[in-house]
């Protein structure tokens, strides 16, 4: 295998996808050492039917709005690869959402829930739906229109959506209602369920919980910790919230936030209510990060820019995709951070990436140290199997096992010989023989 070759007919095939061949090429190069000496892989084309999602549904979502008028938008699902267990993943309303960007999270997706060791597969799906400014109305009937095709393909045992950007409780809520109605049936086809209906304490908080304990691992392994360390964490969605939570509660000061419209910069710490306050500002839906700087003393808002210029000692990136690049990176070594923490999926380009491993800075890759999120989902499944309620100790406990697990599958296949750990190598070697191994072991499909 030459990652080089079959990345080059992927774009030939596939050209414009730019997120997705950016994800396949990162895993592929990971992997091209492994791969290679082992040639049942080869012979088998693990890797030819591992780059193409098994399928992808693509459809049309009606809805009226309060004004009466007709609006079309575009709804996905991305099925990649259910060798370990059920599809699974999320849904992301956004309107930068298309093909490539959902083949990208699909593909991750795979690799990241392998990592989980729970049994589920890799999918992804949304619409390009603008949640921004939308009343609780017109969301609840776009979810409806969205649901109307898609619960065709989805079901508990065979692919199981949940939230992702601009796809929360209240988005899950409205979508679980309409599969029901449409099926009949209570079952536990979505997770990130309200705790009324199915859902599992800490799965609100598990994404940006798991980012922390994973950032915590990591410290570790060098002999630190997060007690007085100053964190840079950008977005202020859910993500973003459980980390700024778990960060601050460790003793950590969380001094940025951001969103699509600049950062604010909080050299108190964002702590306390101005935690509870981060849900307010998402409630709201107008996608701006500027009026916590207007609400609370001292704080600044930078507009228009990334977090990244600001000394820390630790960024934990939970926007989105592409949001932290070289510069940013040389910024922050220059700075003096020391530990990278993937929260958002993607978050640094690969030259950005280049720049945290060239100086040996602690630096992990979304699939791993994000991985808590679906962790929970694969624990909320569990529980509406058993139709029991763990308590969120018991949840938080398992959870933070899984991080735990995560870390050590990184650092046994990851570690260089001087000693640095590879992350990225590390997360693709550990899922990639996973997976590889269960496509092996059920034939040619
Ligand atoms: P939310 O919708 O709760 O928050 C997303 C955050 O990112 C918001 O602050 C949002 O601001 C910002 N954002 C979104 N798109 C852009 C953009 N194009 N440019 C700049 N900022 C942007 O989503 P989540 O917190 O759930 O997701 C954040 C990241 O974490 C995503 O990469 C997601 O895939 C990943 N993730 C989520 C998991 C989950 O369980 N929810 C699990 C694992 C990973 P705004 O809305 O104002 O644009
Ligand atoms: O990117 C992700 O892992 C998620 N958005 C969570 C997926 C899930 O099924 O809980």
């Amino acid at each position: 295998m030459k990652t080089e070759e079959i990345v080059s007919r992927l774009e030939q095939k596939h050209p414009g996808e730019k997120e997705y061949i950016q994800a396949v090429r990162e895993v592929l190069e990971s992997i091209e050492e492994i791969y290679n000496r082992n040639p049942q892989f080869q012979s088998a084309g693990i890797i030819e039917r591992l780059i193409e999602p098994d399928r992808v549904l693509t459809f049309k979502v009606p809805w009226t709005d309060d004004e009466g008028n007709v609006n079309i938008n575009l709804g996905y699902r991305v099925q990649f690869n259910n060798a370990l267990g059920p599809y699974k993943g999320g849904l992301r309303f956004h309107p930068s959402v298309n093909l490539s960007i959902l083949k990208f999270l699909g593909f991750e997706q795979i690799f990241k829930n392998a990592l989980t060791t729970l049994p589920l597969g890799g999918a992804k799906g949304g619409s390009d739906f603008n949640p921004k400014g939308k009343s609780q109305h017109e969301i609840m009937r776009f979810c409806q229109s969205f649901m109307l095709e898609l619960w065709k393909i989805i079901g508990p045992e065979t692919d199981v959506p949940a939230g992702d950007i601009g796809v929360g409780g209240r988005e899950i809520g409205f979508l679980y209602g309409m599969y029901k109605k449409l099926t009949h049936e209570h079952t536990g086809v979505l997770t990130g369920k309200g705790l009324n209906w199915g859902g599992s304490l800490i799965r609100p908080e598990a994404t940006g919980y798991g980012v922390v304990y994973f950032a915590k691992e990591m410290l570790a392994s060098r002999g630190e910790t997060l007690e007085n360390k100053t964190v840079a964490v950008s977005g202020f969605g859910n993500v973003a919230w459980g980390a700024v939570k778990k960060a601050t509660e460790l003793g950590a000061k969380v001094v940025t936030l951001s969103g699509p419209d600049g950062y604010i910069y909080d050299p108190a710490g964002v702590s306390g209510k101005k935690i509870d306050y981060m849900l307010e500002l998402r409630a709201t839906n107008e996608d701006i990060v500027e009026p916590y700087a207007r609400e609370f003393d001292g704080v600044e808002f930078i507009p228009g820019k990334h977090p990244w210029e600001v000394k820390v000692d630790v960024a934990l990136p939970c926007a989105t995709q592409n949001e932290l690049n070289e510069q940013d990176a040389k910024h922050l070594v220059d700075n003096g951070c020391i530990c990278v923490t993937e929260g958002a999926n993607m978050p640094c380009t690969p030259e950005a990436i280049g720049v945290f491993q060239n100086h040996g800075i602690l630096f992990s890759p979304g699939k791993a140290s994000n991985a808590g999120g679906v962790a929970t989902s694969g624990l909320e499944m569990s529980q509406n199997a058993l139709k029991m309620n763990w308590t969120a100790r018991e949840v938080d406990d398992r959870l933070h096992q899984i991080m735990r697990d995560i870390h050590h599958a990184c650092v046994k296949y990851g570690k260089r010989p001087d000693g640095y750990v590879d992350y990225v190598k590390g997360a693709n070697v550990a899922s990639f023989l996973k997976v590889a191994n269960a496509m092996l072991d059920l034939g040619v499909l």
